[in-house]
Parts: C-alpha cells; sequence; structure tokens
C-alpha cells in the first residue's frame, strides 16, 4: 500500500483556493439567461481589523448554502463588502494620530486576507467599500432624488452636546452623562438636521411584514412593535375663556372620555411654554424634565409628577371644566405632546391623580360581573356614568364617541405610529458628506447632479473630539448652486445607517459608473437568502426595507421587500457568555485557521448548533472536528480510487444496504442544506456514513466499485462545508476534474427499490452514453432522477432540454433532447 501523504491543511488549503481562483468559480453570470439565479447574501463587515467568529459563523452559513446552490446548477451572487464609515475609525485617529482613511483601508486589506484563508466563495470582482466615492456619491444622488419627492425634511433635534470640547457628541461618546473626553456633564441642545420621512411608509413596511413568510417571527414582531400602529381618536379640548384656542389630545381609549379628570401636557407643549414665560415656578419644572432628556421608556417608569399651569379646558361632550397639568411623564413628541388624564382607567394617570389628589371617577366596568373591581381598572368593559353612551362596551362606544366627536367638530379618528422619521445627520468626519449647500438668501441647496460626488476630504488632522471638517475652508467655502453668492457647505455626514440601507443592491451593478443601479439589480433582486445577526432585526432591516420601497418608486428595483428571507444566526458563545473582547473570552479565528486549517474551523461551527441557536465554544469540539477530517484523509488515501462500475443487480444484501444508505444520505443532506438549513444533521449523516463506508471497507468480499463510488458521494457532500480537504481528495478517490465543478448528486432512487433492480443502458440523441440502474417499476419521474443522477451522463445533458424519453423495458433508455 502506497504511503499516505500527511494531513496538512496549510498546504492543500491554498492550493485548492488557487485552482478554484483560476477557474473563476465563484463568479456571478450575469449575461446568463438559463440557470436559476439566486442571491445569497451575508450582512457585511464593519472594517475593525480582525474577524471575530460571529463573523465567521455567520459567513461560513451564506458559503455553505451559496456553494451548495451552485453546485446544483443555480447561477449563484454571492458578494462581500465592508460597512467603511463609522466612528471607531474617528476615535483610532483621535487616539493615535492615523487618518481614518487610512486606518479604515488598511483594516480591509488584513480582513480579506482572513476572509480569503476561510475559503469563502466570493465574487470578489464585486467587493463594496462604502467609504469611497464610487460608492457613496449615489448615495448622495439618491439623496437627492428622495429630497425631490419630498421625503426629506429639516427639522430640529436634540444631540448630546459636549460645553468643555464644544461638539456634539454620539450616544457611544456619552459615558455616565458626561463625555468621554472631557469628563464635562453632557447637555441636550436643538440643532436643524436632515430626516427621511420613512413614517410615510409605516403603513406598508408593517402590511409588508405579513407577506415575508421566509422570515422569523421574532423578527417581524420586533418591527410590528417598532412600527406600533395605535389606531385612536384626536380630541379636541377647548380652553374655558380663550376663545379659538384649544388642546387636541391622542387617545386608544375614547370610551373612557367621560372619566378625564385632567389633562397632561408635555413641558415642551407650545401651551407650557407660554405658561412658564410668565410663572418662574412652572419655568424651573420644565428646564428641570427637559434636562432629564427623558427617553419614551422612561418616562413611562418615571415618579410622576406636575404643576398645574393655571388653565381650565372643557370637556368636549359634556362641558364640564378640567384643569391642566405640565407632566414629566408625557413625551412631546408622540400623538399631540397632550393626553387626557383617565386616573381610573390608566396606570400612569392613577399614580398622577393620586399624588396630586385629584378625582378618580370610574366610567367602565366589567361586562361579565356586577364587581366593581380595584382602580386602575385597566380592562375594557361597558360603560358607565358616561352620559348617552352608559351600557355601550367599549368597542362599540368608542365608534360613537368618536361619531359624537366628529359631529361636533371636536376630533376625528386617527392613526398614530410610534416609529419616528429617520433623523440621518451625524455632526460627524468620518461619513458620506450631505450634498447640501446653505446659502444666506436661498436657504439650503442642493448640490447639483453633475457636482456629485462631494468628496470628503481624507486629509485631515484631528485636534480633539471635534470633527475637522467645520473648520476646513477648502470643504466649506463655496459658491450657492443657485444664486454664485459665497455660501457654506452642510458639514454633517450620513448616519452609518444610510449605507447599509441599499448595498444590497449596489452589488447588482456594482461597476456601474453611469448610474445608481441598472437592469443587473432587476435580474438579482430580491436577495434570495440574507444571513444575519439578530441585533438588526429592526433599525438595519426596517431601514433597509425603507429604502427598497423609495428605489421601487424610482422604478429601480423590482418588487416591494429587499430580502425575500432571511436567517438569524445565533450568538457564539463561551461558558455560557457572549464571546467578546469586553468578556476577555474572544478566541481569534486567525489563531485557530493558523492552528487546524479552515476546514476543521467551519466543520465545528456548522456541527456544534443549528444556525439559529447559540453556538458553545468548545476546544473539545474543534479537536473533534479535526480528528473527523483526518479520518478521512487516511480513509480516502487507503480506499478511495477509480474502483470497478457499480453493478446493482450484483451486489449482496450487505452491499445493497450500504447502497440504499449512500443514497438516502444524498436525498437528506440535499435537504438539510436546502430547505431545512439543519447543517449540524447533514453533518451527522455524513459521519455515519463514513463509519458505513470503513465498515464496508473491512469486510471481506465487499464491492470495491460500491466502495469507491460511496467515497466520492461522501466527497461531494461534504464539500460545502469542507470545500479543501474535499477538493484535494477528489481526485485520490477517483473524481475528474475540480470537484467544485462536478454538479451535484441526485439520489439514486432504484437503491430504495423493495423489489429488483435492473441496469439499463443510455442512449443519448443515437449515442451510447453510460448506464443507470432502475427499480423495476421505476417511472418516468425515476428515469429523469436516474439520469440527472448518475456520474457521467450529467454532462451530456447540461444546458439541453429532454424533448423525448422512451424507455424499453429491462433493455435501453433512449433520450432525445433539444439545446435550450
Ligand atoms: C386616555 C387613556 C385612557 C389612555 C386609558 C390609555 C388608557 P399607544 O398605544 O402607545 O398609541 N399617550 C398619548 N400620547 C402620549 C404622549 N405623547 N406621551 C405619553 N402618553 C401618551 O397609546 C396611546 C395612549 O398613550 C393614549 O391613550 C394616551 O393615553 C397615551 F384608560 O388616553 B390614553
Ligand atoms: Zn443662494
Amino acid at each position: 500500500m502506497p504511503e499516505i501523504p500527511p494531513f496538512r491543511p496549510d498546504l492543500i488549503e491554498a492550493q485548492a483556493r488557487a485552482r478554484w481562483d483560476e477557474a473563476r468559480l465563484f463568479e456571478a453570470r450575469d449575461e446568463d439567461r438559463v440557470h436559476p439565479r439566486s442571491y445569497i447574501l451575508v450582512m457585511f463587515p464593519y472594517p475593525s481589523g480582525r474577524l471575530h467568529m460571529g463573523h465567521v459563523r455567520n459567513y461560513t452559513i451564506g458559503d455553505v448554502v451559496a456553494r451548495h446552490r451552485r453546485l446544483r446548477g443555480e447561477n449563484v451572487l454571492h458578494p462581500i463588502g465592508f460597512d467603511a464609515f463609522g466612528l471607531p475609525a474617528e476615535n483610532a485617529a483621535i487616539a493615535h494620530g492615523i487618518p481614518p482613511a487610512r486606518w479604515t483601508e488598511e483594516n480591509i486589506a488584513t480582513m480579506l486576507g482572513q476572509l480569503d484563508a476561510l475559503g469563502f466563495a466570493y465574487d470578489r470582482r464585486r467587493l463594496l467599500v462604502t467609504c469611497r466615492p464610487e460608492y457613496y456619491r449615489w448615495e448622495q444622488w439618491l439623496f437627492l432624488r428622495l429630497l425631490e419627492r419630498g421625503l426629506v425634511y429639516r427639522a430640529e433635534a436634540e444631540v448630546n452636546w459636549d460645553p468643555v470640547d464644544g461638539t456634539v457628541l454620539a450616544n457611544e461618546q456619552v459615558v455616565d452623562g458626561r463625555g468621554w473626553r472631557s469628563g464635562a456633564p453632557v447637555e441636550r441642545r436643538r440643532i436643524p438636521q436632515w430626516f427621511l420621512r420613512i413614517t410615510a411608509y409605516a403603513e406598508e413596511l408593517l402590511a409588508g411584514l405579513d407577506r415575508l413568510p421566509d422570515w422569523p417571527e421574532e423578527v417581524k414582531t420586533m418591527q410590528r412593535n417598532w412600527i406600533g400602529r395605535s389606531p385612536g381618536t384626536r380630541v379636541v379640548f377647548p380652553i374655558a375663556g380663550r376663545a379659538g384656542e384649544e388642546v387636541e389630545v391622542f387617545t386608544t381609549r375614547v370610551d373612557t372620555l367621560y372619566g378625564v379628570s385632567f389633562l397632561a401636557l408635555a413641558p415642551e407643549h407650545p401651551l407650557v411654554r407660554e405658561r412658564a414665560a410668565g410663572d418662574a415656578r412652572l419655568a424651573a419644572f420644565v428646564e428641570e424634565t427637559r434636562r432629564l432628556a427623558l427617553a419614551e421608556a422612561a418616562r413611562t417608569t418615571v415618579d410622576k409628577r406636575g404643576l398645574d399651569i393655571g388653565l381650565r379646558a372643557l370637556h368636549p361632550l359634556s362641558g364640564e371644566a378640567i384643569p391642566l397639568y405640565a407632566v414629566n411623564y408625557v413625551v412631546a413628541d408622540y400623538g399631540t405632546g397632550a393626553v387626557m388624564g383617565v386616573p381610573a382607567h390608566d396606570a400612569r394617570d392613577h399614580d398622577f391623580a393620586r399624588r396630586y389628589g385629584l378625582p378618580l371617577p370610574r366610567v367602565v366596568r366589567p361586562a361579565t360581573t356586577s364587581e366593581r373591581p380595584p382602580l386602575p381598572y385597566l380592562e375594557e368593559g361597558v360603560l358607565e356614568a358616561s352620559g348617552p353612551f352608559d351600557g355601550l362596551a367599549s368597542a362599540e362606544a368608542r365608534r360613537a364617541i368618536t361619531e359624537a366627536l366628529a359631529a361636533r367638530g371636536r376630533g376625528r379618528a386617527e392613526v398614530h405610529y410610534r416609529l419616528r422619521d429617520w433623523g440621518v445627520s451625524r455632526q460627524r468626519y468620518w461619513g458620506c458628506p450631505i450634498p447640501i449647500v446653505h446659502c444666506a438668501s436661498c436657504g439650503p441647496v442642493p448640490v447639483p447632479d453633475e457636482e456629485l460626488p462631494v468628496v470628503l476630504p481624507t486629509e485631515v488632522r484631528f485636534a480633539g473630539v471635534r470633527s475637522p471638517l467645520p473648520d476646513l475652508p477648502s470643504f466649506t467655502d463655496v459658491a450657492c448652486p443657485r444664486c454664485r453668492a459665497p455660501a457654506r457647505r452642510e458639514t454633517d455626514t450620513f448616519d452609518t445607517f444610510v449605507e447599509s440601507s441599499w448595498y444590497y443592491a449596489r452589488y447588482a451593478s456594482y461597476d456601474q459608473t453611469g448610474a445608481i443601479l441598472d437592469e443587473r439589480a432587476r435580474a438579482w433582486l430580491p436577495v434570495t437568502l440574507y444571513i444575519g445577526g439578530i441585533e438588526h432585526a429592526v433599525l438595519h432591516l426596517l431601514y433597509a426595507r425603507f429604502v427598497h420601497r423609495a428605489l421601487r418608486d424610482l422604478g429601480l428595483v423590482p418588487g416591494d421587500e429587499p430580502f425575500a428571507a432571511l436567517l438569524t444566526q445565533g450568538m457564539v458563545l463561551k461558558d455560557g457568555a457572549k464571546m467578546s473582547k469586553s468578556k476577555g473570552n474572544v478566541v481569534e479565528p486567525n489563531a485557530l485557521v493558523a492552528r487546524y486549517g479552515a476546514d476543521t474551523v467551519r466543520l465545528f461551527m456548522m456541527f456544534a448548533a443549528p444556525p439559529e441557536l447559540p453556538l458553545e465554544w468548545s476546544d473539545a469540539g474543534v479537536e473533534g472536528a479535526a480528528r473527523f477530517l483526518r479520518r478521512l484523509w487516511r480513509f480516502v488515501h487507503e480506499h478511495g480510487g477509480a474502483g470497478p462500475r457499480v453493478d446493482p443487480a450484483g451486489l449482496d444484501d450487505a452491499g445493497r444496504r450500504l447502497w440504499a444508505l449512500i443514497e438516502r444520505t444524498v436525498a437528506k443532506v440535499d435537504d438539510d442544506y436546502g430547505r431545512r438549513r439543519t447543517f449540524n444533521t447533514a453533518i451527522a449523516a455524513l459521519m455515519t456514513l463514513l463509519g458505513a463506508l470503513q465498515d464496508e471497507a473491512a469486510r471481506a468480499g465487499h464491492d470495491a466499485g460500491l466502495l469507491a463510488y460511496g467515497t466520492r458521494r461522501l466527497l461531494q457532500l461534504l464539500h460545502p462545508i469542507v470545500p479543501h480537504t474535499t477538493e484535494a481528495l477528489w481526485a485520490r478517490a477517483g473524481g475528474e476534474g475540480l470537484l467544485a465543478l462536478t454538479p451535484w448528486p441526485v439520489p439514486e432512487t432504484a437503491a430504495f427499490a423493495e423489489g429488483g433492480v435492473r441496469r439499463l443502458v443510455v442512449q443519448i440523441d443515437g449515442r451510447r452514453r453510460g448506464e443507470i440502474a432502475l427499480a423495476e417499476d421505476a417511472d418516468e419521474e425515476a428515469v429523469r432522477a436516474a439520469l440527472a443522477a448518475t456520474e457521467g451522463l450529467a454532462r451530456h445533458l447540461a444546458g439541453r432540454r429532454i424533448r423525448r424519453l422512451v424507455v424499453v423495458p429491462g433493455r435501453l433508455v433512449n433520450v432525445v433532447t433539444e439545446a435550450v
């Protein structure tokens, strides 16, 4: 027996990759109109400088799916890029004086090397880097189109202001309420910023979720809650003694209208501001609550406080006088920024009314019992003490009361959303410049298309935290595009979520210099399967769904949704905790690949857990994966080989059983990689198959042909997971050419036949091309499957369609084909 060469991942992996690269296997074919297309997309990384295990898991899943589909004959688009703008590059520049552009590009080069070393089958021509002008110029172009369509506006919004460094801080730069560099208490300031009108699509974004059956339920629920559709009523309360003035509230429980005992206004409400001007106590209260800058969530848990602002409102139906309070638990930017206080039926109002001794009129009682449950009673029920509406059920009462209000011009039905418009301005340097010029006489003026891109200067010096852009006259000082007077360029840059909201489309038209997208985007989209972390369930995925609709309305992309199916991979854990730098429990992919080779890492990752579940890191598991590959290596070298053709009719019982196992495994693994996406169970089946082949090899009187055939099937099926090792073994197992080019097997169903099996000669277009095994009672579908599954035949059928199929029982299959 010839000596078995040592298993050297470092050598065979580089060799396999060189052969694939030479064959340009992974380039998606834009022109191919014959093969079915699929677009497998993984969430692109931030170029931090190194891959972490979460990336490796995400990208291995994508790679297995992409390779499997390609082997099945699909034309697969599987690209990679970098989400390259963002704060860490700026922080590195501040800390070490390296320009963000250089830091970023160096990291990208390093990470591309790491991705290569893992054997990911990307179409590298399409590499997309969002901080390069050839990418972001189209983002600026898109922003201007949205502006034309009324989907962009400018409004004041609050930012974190560091009074010592004299700059706006990102949320991540505020630590315990203080600036991360200065340590000064951070203030809230209102400044004008740019917004994208995502709320214009709120209803559509919500309804679209019902048409995404291949998205995880969990993600859809999170998006529904984020959008937060809330049907209710707008109610108008006139102000006593002030003709024509009124306070409007939004309520989802207008059935409790007769239980109102006060109106609660946000401290930012115009009426509160007006009253505060002449009331020092009120002014102090407003100032204090505003400084607390309570997030919406916090306002529900805060200790409820308020101040009577000295005005009375009139109940819109009963005419009763109601006090007005400025309170700390109503948010300014939801509904109307004012709430009708119903202490008997709302928990927050209840707390408040108790503290200030306000009445608690009960107006809803349970429908089913005569008991009076304790207050606050939050359920729906039947109305009482509600004038003409007594006895109505809550839902009915809402309709009737809304109608009565509408008839008096005091209200109407309205739908509100929790979703806010998307603030895209960042007062940061390392981002895409917003293509606007501010002119003293014309106001904000769009940069003309011919002047795009507005290039971000990369030769900049950081003196502290502040963005260098506002202090760079070569950037800021421009002529107004409209009136030519001296004007100033916008120095805010885009939120980096803007780049990631449309990159999936640009991969299709990656080299298009004349337009943002072209007909290739229409051909490739939507993404067949999008794979990434659950942490992007809301913002990124919602922004991309919004921008896709905007692109659709510009006629640039097909359909309503960017991602037909979504897979959210589970976290990588170590000792039960998330693997992360801050926890100090990181295993470096680099070091692991250097020690074991990429295939061991890939195999462990895919075997340790199904993709959606958390994966517990285990050194023993990695060792186990390495052992399996060494076992495979030895086995193929000992027993692999061309072997004689299998004659199913000549197999003994044990042989028949092995053959059936081989074919069953083909069917199972295909289903596991495809429909079920349970890569771990596929691997388990393949481990069983290797065991069975080893047993067969040890059995006296085994069939050498069957063993060789089974070994080739094993390598084919393992290939998407451990592509390098199987490629290196393919020739040794009697395979021809590149394994990565060998069509995916189809199970020979004859192997499962209860009765006898016959060998039939196959003639294709008049020539004898080989033989197939068929069950005696095989139907036409089984014949077709057997043709596709048989090594050596598929080649003659590639790119052709079967026009006629004639089976001469027991002897011959005659196939006539035509070109497709
Ligand atoms: C009276 C009432 C009685 C309410 C009752 C609830 C129960 P969602 O589902 O979130 O839309 N609300 C309205 N605007 C608010 C604001 N700016 N800040 C804080 N709370 C606000 O909830 C709508 C309900 O939240 C509204 O219905 C209002 O309180 C409150 F038994 O009005 B309700
Ligand atoms: Zn002007």
